[in-house]
């Protein structure tokens, strides 16, 4: 069994990439004890919009420490920074030449920041669908874990691993995604419906995991909720509750039931003082851990035993594709 997986650093991480994807990392490594995992910085899709080089620079160094803070062992799985190995590339370029663009145009991440971005569009952003199958099918991962916006770039890599085998015979696993039961898609704080994303402008939207703790406490307390006054899961109703609810329960690892019951005749401001301190004390020791490793030689050395081990596995798959498609004398 292989499990693939990979963040852009386009900002800091946040809360929601924290519970959507790192979290599930965490719980797989240590349950599946025969898997082979692999996770990656996602760097090339970084640049799909504007970026500065020294962002760039500093976020994947920020995300290669957090993972580990976040209790990756780098002896179980093999971190690496996705732009390293231009075997990512090739394939992506293969499965743009899998891809439809009818596909591509269906994607709504594309027509959501196509929206948003008015000029300047980039083609990659377009074509991104299809380098995040080439991340996947590379080394052929069995299962993908990632947060609710990205279950439609999974169906699109089965629908193009699938293709392709069609096509030139047998060559890739066909993934299976992977999603939390609890927090697969945490809202944004100022505007609950929405996904809690860190390209938002608004910093009250989104917790940082290396926000300052008394900050975190102010996001939360003044979180959008409603004026209804009863702690209670309704998505539609109470999309502000909901969303605390649910980030307690996943950091507690509990139900969402279990919470409902617990905070029965609490007040929301209670409610919001009590969330509050279980993400603080969530993030604090991920902080601590993290202050230390940044600082870390040992950090380059991981992401370079990283890239020598995922290299073995991309070189040997592009040589098969490559040869299935009728490239190499
Ligand atoms: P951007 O805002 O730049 O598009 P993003 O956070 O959506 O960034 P990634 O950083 O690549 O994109 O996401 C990494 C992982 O975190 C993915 O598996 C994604 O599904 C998950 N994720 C991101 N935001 C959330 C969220 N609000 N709730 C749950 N999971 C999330
Ligand atoms: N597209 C994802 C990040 C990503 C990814 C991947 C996730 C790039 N390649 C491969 C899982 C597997 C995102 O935007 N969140």
């Amino acid at each position: 069994m292989r499990l693939v997986s990979g963040i852009k650093p386009t900002g800091g991480l946040t809360l929601g990439n924290y519970i959507g994807a790192i979290k599930q990392f965490v719980q797989l490594q240590d349950e599946l004890k025969d898997a082979e995992m692999f996770i990656f910085i996602a760097d090339l899709h970084a640049i799909t919009t504007p970026i500065e080089k020294q962002t760039l620079k500093k976020n994947i160094k920020e995300i290669a420490a957090l993972y580990i803070a976040c209790g990756l062992d780098p002896e179980r799985v093999t971190l690496f920074v996705q732009s390293e190995l231009p075997e990512h590339n090739q394939l992506a370029y293969v499965m743009e030449s899998t891809v439809y663009m009818g596909e591509l145009e269906r994607m709504t991440q594309f027509k959501d920041k196509r929206q948003k971005l008015e000029e300047g569009l980039r083609g990659s952003l377009f074509t991104y669908p299809a380098l995040m199958a080439a991340d996947i099918l590379l080394y052929d991962a069995d299962l993908v874990p990632v947060g609710e916006d990205q279950k439609q770039h999974l169906e699109l890599t089965r629908d193009l691993a699938i293709r392709f085998n069609n096509l030139y015979g047998d060559t890739f696993v066909v993934p299976k995604g992977y999603q939390p039961k609890t927090g697969a898609k945490i809202k944004s704080l100022t505007e609950p419906t929405k996904k809690m994303d860190k390209s938002s402008d608004n910093q009250k939207s989104y917790i940082l995991l290396l926000d300052d703790l008394a900050q975190i406490k102010n996001k939360i307390k003044s979180a959008v909720t409603d004026s209804d006054g009863h702690i209670a899961y309704d998505i539609e109703n109470k999309p502000g509750i909901s969303n605390l609810l649910t980030i307690d329960a996943s950091l507690l690892s509990t139900t969402i039931e279990e919470r409902v019951n617990f905070y029965k005749n609490v007040s929301y401001q209670d409610f919001k003082l009590s969330v509050a301190e279980h993400v603080i004390d969530a993030l604090r020791p991920i902080q601590e851990k993290f202050n230390v490793l940044i600082n870390d030689p040992k950090l380059d050395d991981i992401l370079d035993q990283g890239r020598d081990k995922a290299k073995q596995i991309a070189y040997k798959k592009i040589q098969k594709v490559y040869k299935k498609i009728g490239f190499l004398r």
